[in-house]
């Protein structure tokens, strides 16, 4: 992609905002969380690696906004129409009846005439047209060319059976899919996780046992290593309670998954401040969001300096406390500009407070992505917004009469979008 496609106003005039944008639309990255799947795992075609316009209208973003603008809508009696007759809703009301004005909406208008779409059109017709033209491999290629990506990380769940189906029989690893392995079902609501371990031989108990906990990591060891997995990931609530709370999701966490990060060598990713079903009626849209207690996330920083973990907070007003948690604890890198705050305006502020608290030591931004094509607006929107927070610092850097040319913002990007994770050396 280059600055002009991404920029289509043209060049600042400003060589060093310039420089920068020209880098940011070229650069190579790595999408460190998102919920696509590699295309060989197969799968039905509403599972796994999920495209296609209805697959795009029905994701859970645009349903909250659905629901606002026809409050007569019953959310359960939504959800089990037909997919194309979901979209189709979508389509009227939020791109036909009125602007699509949010974030997502206008990311779907972006990625529409990206593809040669018509975001105007009256209705899917000719989105659908395309998905059934278009082979999937070709799909893949061309998204990770339009989204300029070299891999995207994937969320694994190995206790989902149609998942755990595709690792079992084995599959022709496509290299741009790298594997993350997630542990909500495994030590989120217990016990409701023993019956599914069970099921899969993990000799787990009701009771946090020694036996459970061995039983545990010994699954978590076994399946990163299965998957060859680069990491480890949750999402957890907004206040950890750390280390006093006798939450059965920390014991186990304390327990078991550091233990089994430390074994392994592998970071864990923390996902945090997400308060689930704050709206159940409205299923994945209907998860709401809280401050964390960052102080928690120090302790727990501070007891385990020895494994990386990788942390992204819901809340925008816990961000600063993030950053000043990060220039204490090395093994500390905040990722992303998660879920809420995936929009220009936090992911400017954020990328502004980061890069002056922690230099180029964070990973700027992930997809999040549940269907392909959202690769390539969700990229094509965040490469520009990283743009002017990070222009601004190296243009006081040329005005200081520090050299900043090319080859330097190439460098610190790599590190900090590249498969490196932050451009901190791994544990
Ligand atoms: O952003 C989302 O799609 C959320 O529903 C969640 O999946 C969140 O990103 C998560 O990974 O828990
Ligand atoms: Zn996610």
């Amino acid at each position: 992609m280059t600055a002009s496609e991404l920029h289509p106003g043209g060049p600042s005039g400003d060589s060093t905002a310039d420089l920068v944008a020209q880098e940011l639309a070229a650069l190579p990255i790595t999408d460190v969380h998102t919920h696509l799947f590699d295309p060989a795992m197969g799968g039905p075609a509403d599972r796994l690696l999920l495209t296609g316009i209805d697959e795009l209208l029905t994701y859970h973003y645009h349903l909250a906004e659905l629901f606002r603008v026809r409050r007569d809508l019953d959310p359960e009696e939504f959800a089990v129409r037909p997919r194309a007759a979901q979209a189709d809703l979508v389509w009227q009301e939020l791109f036909v009846a009125r602007a699509p004005l949010s974030e997502v909406g206008r990311g779907v208008c972006e990625l529409l005439t990206a593809l040669g779409l018509d975001p105007n059109a009256a209705d899917l017709a000719e989105a659908r047209a395309f998905h059934r033209d278009t082979d999937r491999e070709a799909l893949v290629d061309r998204v990770f060319e339009l989204a300029g990506l070299t891999e995207v990380c994937m969320t694994n769940d190995p206790l989902d059976g149609i998942e755990r189906a595709a690792w079992e029989r084995g599959f022709d690893r496509d290299p741009r899919f790298v594997a993350a392995l997630r542990l909500d079902s495994a030590i989120m609501n217990w016990p409701q996780p023993v019956a599914g371990l069970r099921a899969l031989g993990v000799d787990v108990e009701e009771t946090l046992s020694e036996r459970t906990v061995t039983a545990l990591r010994g699954y978590l060891v076994d399946w990163h290593r299965r998957m060859d997995a680069r990491y480890m990931a949750v999402s957890l609530p907004p206040i950890l309670g750390y280390p006093d709370s006798d939450a059965n999701w920390l014991q186990l966490l304390v327990r078991a998954v550091i233990p089994a990060a430390r074994e392994l060598g592998t970071p864990l990713a923390l996902m945090i401040g997400v308060r689930r079903q704050v709206n159940p009626r409205l299923g994945m849209a209907g998860d709401g969001l809280g401050p964390t207690d960052v102080e928690a996330l120090e302790r727990l920083l501070a007891d385990h300096q020895d494994v990386r973990f990788l942390v992204t907070l819901l809340a925008r007003e816990s961000q600063h406390a993030l950053c000043v948690a990060a220039r204490k604890f090395a093994n500390l890198t905040p990722f992303g500009c998660w879920w809420f705050l995936n929009n220009e305006a936090m992911v400017d502020e954020i990328t502004r407070m980061r890069l002056d608290l922690l230099g180029p030591s964070f990973v700027p931004q992930h997809s999040d992505a549940r269907v392909l094509e959202q690769l390539v607006f969700k990229w094509r929107r965040s490469r520009r917004w990283l743009t002017a927070p990070f222009a601004a610092r190296y243009r006081e850097l040329a005005a200081s009469g520090r050299r900043v040319d090319r080859e330097v913002v190439r460098q610190d990007l790599t590190a900090m979008l590249g498969r490196g994770f932050g451009g901190q050396a791994s544990s």
